[in-house]
């Protein structure tokens, strides 16, 4: 399989979970300015929605939008428990976070990385990303991780949006259990493998 990714970004959650997984991955990374991959091939014609990530299957068919790959690379390895198993109300809870972070955080940070939003859309977007995160520093208060004493997917898809904050100047500093939560994640070893093989660590 193939993780077409671009460091740092959504795509670093899939990467994560591959890594806890075990699960080996070939990686291209792509210019998302551009739309071009590091061997010099147009993006758009290997996804045509032309962002990160998308998995490319062992039988050529293309997988995107990151709460699905996660959710696929768990169940390649359900005995791990990166997702509960399919059919049980625990993974409807694990989709519940999963789509919560993909459309009240993820989504919400993105105008703050292009340079043509205005001040005022800036303010609006950081005042509803402080209150979207103040709901799991409640749920990070009392377990480790968002669905209690172990780590799912959705721990690596949440470490990945909330390490943007810093760049995208949301300040997240009144929500300490957030920040152990970063960094515990952040020391787990297939994670630090992850940030040392996208170049995050100095
Ligand atoms: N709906 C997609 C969105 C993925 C996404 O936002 N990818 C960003 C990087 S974090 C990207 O590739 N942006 C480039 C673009 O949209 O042109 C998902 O949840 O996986």
């Amino acid at each position: 399989m193939k993780l077409y990714y671009s460091p740092g970004s959504c795509s670093l959650s899939p990467h994560i979970v591959a890594e806890e997984a075990g699960i080996p991955l070939q990686l291209e990374k792509v210019d998302l300015m551009a739309k071009r991959t590091e061997t010099g091939r147009d993006f758009w014609q290997i996804n045509p929605k032309g962002y990160v990530p998308a998995l490319e299957l062992d039988d050529g068919q293309l997988l995107t939008e990151g709460a699905v790959i996660v959710q696929y690379l768990a169940d390649l390895k359900p005995e791990l428990g990166l997702a509960p198993a399919n059919g049980t109300l625990a993974r409807y809870r694990l989709q519940e976070m999963l789509v919560y972070i993909n459309s009240e955080l993820h989504k919400s940070f993105s105008p703050l990385f292009k340079p043509d939003t205005d001040e005022a859309t800036r303010a609006g977007l950081k005042d509803h990303l402080r209150r979207r995160f103040a709901l799991l520093e409640g749920v990070l208060a009392k377990q480790p991780y968002l669905l209690g004493e172990n780590f799912t997917v959705a721990d690596a898809y949440l470490f990945t949006v909330a390490s943007w904050a810093r760049m995208a100047k949301v300040d997240l500093s009144d929500f300490p259990a957030l920040g152990e939560f970063q960094k515990r994640v952040a020391e787990r070893p297939a994670v630090r493998k992850v940030l040392q093989a996208e170049g995050l660590l100095q």
